[in-house]
């Protein structure tokens, strides 16, 4: 009999697992799976890039015969629907796992209750909600499009010493360094989509992808918030829509209306695409019918401060740089003393001169 310790850390395990393929997996949640006979992992595996397989029927695999007797970890309820794969609950069954331990239960309609109840029916013993918050977390992209219908959003922002986010007219200045922006690469990479407002949009004339040699093929969809379609055909972001997706999302107030045809026609003949919303609440509804989890919102000032007070963050990543701005500085929207405590730390981490500190909500 495993005791409760031991539980937790193969699920911990499970869930650092789950964590590799995470923003790689389309719709579908990147999940762990731990195969453990006599206190010895026999196999661990995660979902498939792309989504498929499922984590359990890659750790079966690769387990063989060694899976007989072994109890299964696995971050999220196994599945019971016959989908592109058969269940991964009767795959357990089949390969004669004993025991299954599962943190989060399933949302997706076809799965809910329905995978604990085939394991239960095939003699399996199951135990439910092990580390189900650090579940979550691992989750939080996955649960919130099923249960909230819109992607799960992190604010990302570097603030200077003195609590600026850039200089008037300056352009893109640098805050943090070479190694925060490494991990910002990475984070983008992990993404689904990635948005700026229109100000930033023309000051920074940024590119919004990823620049890590191997991995530019996970460049997420760009989105520009630009209400009355301001950004220039000549910027960046446009003249890059060919190669990595730009959506220029316009919430064109009935006054705008009839002087945006032009500006639509541009872009769309320069490969964007025009995306029409009433706010950013019917935008991240829009996001999420169209299976995005992950968004990562990235500037400016204004775009932050629109999410904010919306209520639609749910992370927070504030990176701390020793830089000072000084005059002419562009004031961060939030600074660490003015979280509101519905968020928690949960993380922080040092990167070379920088620190970034890692707030969350609960789902
Ligand atoms: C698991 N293990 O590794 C994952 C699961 O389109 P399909 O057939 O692949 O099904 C997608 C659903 O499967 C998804 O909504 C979620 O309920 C479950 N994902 N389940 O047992 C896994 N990725
Ligand atoms: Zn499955």
């Amino acid at each position: 009999m495993a005791s409760q310790a031991e539980d937790e850390r193969f699920m911990a395990r499970a869930i650092e697992v789950s964590r590799q393929n995470t923003g790689f997996t389309d719709t579908n949640p990147s999940v762990g799976c731990v195969l453990v006979k006599d206190g010895v992992i026999v196999a661990e595996a995660v979902t498939s890039v792309g989504g498929r397989p499922h984590a359990e029927h890659n750790a079966l695999d690769l387990a063989g015969e060694a899976a007989r007797g072994a109890t299964a970890y696995v971050t999220l309820e196994p599945c019971a629907h016959w989908g592109k794969t058969p269940p991964c609950a009767n795959a357990l069954a089949h390969y004669g796992v004993a025991r299954v331990v599962v943190a989060v239960d399933d949302p997706d309609e076809r799965v809910s209750g329905r995978g604990y109840q085939v394991l239960r029916d095939a003699g399996i013993e199951v135990q439910t909600g092990v580390l189900r918050r650090e579940g979550e977390r691992a989750l939080a992209a996955y649960l919130t499009r099923k249960i909230k219908k819109r992607p799960h959003v992190i604010l990302k922002l570097a603030v200077s010493a003195d609590g600026m986010i850039g200089r008037k007219g300056a352009g893109q200045v640098a805050i943090t360094g070479a190694e925060a922006r490494r991990a910002v690469h990475e984070l983008r990479a992990h993404c689904d989509g990635i948005l700026v407002g229109i100000g930033t949009a023309i000051a920074d004339d940024p590119e919004l992808n990823v620049r890590i040699s191997g991995m530019e093929q996970y460049s997420p969809i760009r989105f520009v918030l630009d209400r009355r379609l301001e950004l220039p055909t000549h910027s960046k972001l446009v003249k890059t829509a060919r190669d990595v997706p730009l959506v220029v999302v316009e919430m064109p107030s009935s006054a705008d209306a009839r002087d945006l045809a032009e500006r639509r026609a541009a872009l769309a003949s320069a490969g964007a695409e025009v995306l029409s919303a009433k706010n950013i609440e019917d935008l991240l509804l829009i996001l999420g019918a169209r299976g995005l989890s992950e968004l990562l919102v990235e500037g400016g000032a204004v775009a932050a401060k629109a999410f904010l007070e919306a209520g639609l963050v749910d992370r927070i990543l504030l990176f701390e740089s020793p830089t000072v701005i000084g005059t002419g500085g562009i004031e961060t929207p939030i600074k660490r003393a003015d979280i509101p405590d519905t968020y928690s730390l949960v993380g922080e981490t040092v990167y070379g001169p920088d620190r970034c500190f890692d707030y969350e909500r609960p789902l």
